[in-house]
């Protein structure tokens, strides 16, 4: 048994899952993955022995057990990364940690209207709130970018956890066809060319489970 193991949902559908699946990707770190499909009537029994919260993502690691995406994100990056997982630099630490958890917390619209699907790719309209949350994620990674973007092209430059959590963003944007500036859009051209945030899509795509009803509403 591998010593890391991340408990993930359907890779079409689950957002948050997506995000230490990355992180522990481009990190190099080997791990062993469970998928459980979501939404079915024995998913809440296939996730009980794994999951308090009967939610994904859950990360096991020796007699550890961390659930919710941002604190597994937070767990990798001080137990296995020697907090390589965030930038350098109190500043740039600290707008990250920022704008991992305004992700993570807020954006209501975006969660309901816009939930994470590999297969779509069509123009969906947003509604009035959605538009303004897009606005939000846009002047995000304009300013993340221009402030702090200079060692590379990801948010903070180099990759880090804030890419982690806004690369489900990413998915659902060029899905629905968000329309951006052209700062935001070529950071996020940039995250969706990354080759683990491909190999997610492209898993997902293949994935044969059925949307439930059920998902419209919580994903
Ligand atoms: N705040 C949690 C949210 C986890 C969450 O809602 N996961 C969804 C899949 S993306 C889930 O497990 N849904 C199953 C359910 O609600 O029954 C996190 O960031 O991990």
């Amino acid at each position: 048994m591998k010593d890391i193991r991340l408990v993930i949902g359907d890779k079409n559908y689950s957002s948050w899952s997506m995000c230490p699946w990355l992180l522990l990707k481009m990190f190099d770190i080997e791990f062993e993955e469970i998928r459980i499909t979501l939404y079915q009537d024995n998913t809440a029994e296939k996730l009980g022995p794994y999951s308090p919260s009967l939610k994904v993502p859950v990360l096991l690691h020796r007699d550890i057990t961390v659930w919710d995406s941002l604190a597994i994100c937070e767990y990798i990056s001080e137990e296995v990364l020697t907090y390589a997982g965030w930038p350098n630099g109190s500043k740039r630490r600290a707008s990250a940690r920022s704008v991992s958890s305004e992700i993570h917390s807020e954006f209501p619209a975006l969660k309901k209207e816009w939930p994470m699907n590999c297969k779509a790719s069509y123009r969906l309209k947003p509604s009035e709130e959605l538009v303004d949350e897009i606005a939000r994620i846009d002047a995000i990674w304009s300013c993340c970018r221009r402030r702090f973007g200079e060692n590379g092209n990801y948010l903070y430059g180099r990759f880090s956890i804030a890419d982690c959590l806004f690369a489900p963003v990413a998915v659902c944007f060029d899905a629905y066809e968000a329309e951006l500036s052209g700062e935001a859009n070529s950071y996020m051209r940039h995250l969706l060319d990354n080759p683990f945030v491909q190999k997610w899509i492209l898993l997902g795509r293949r994935e044969k489970e059925p949307l439930s009803i059920a998902y419209a509403s919580t994903a």
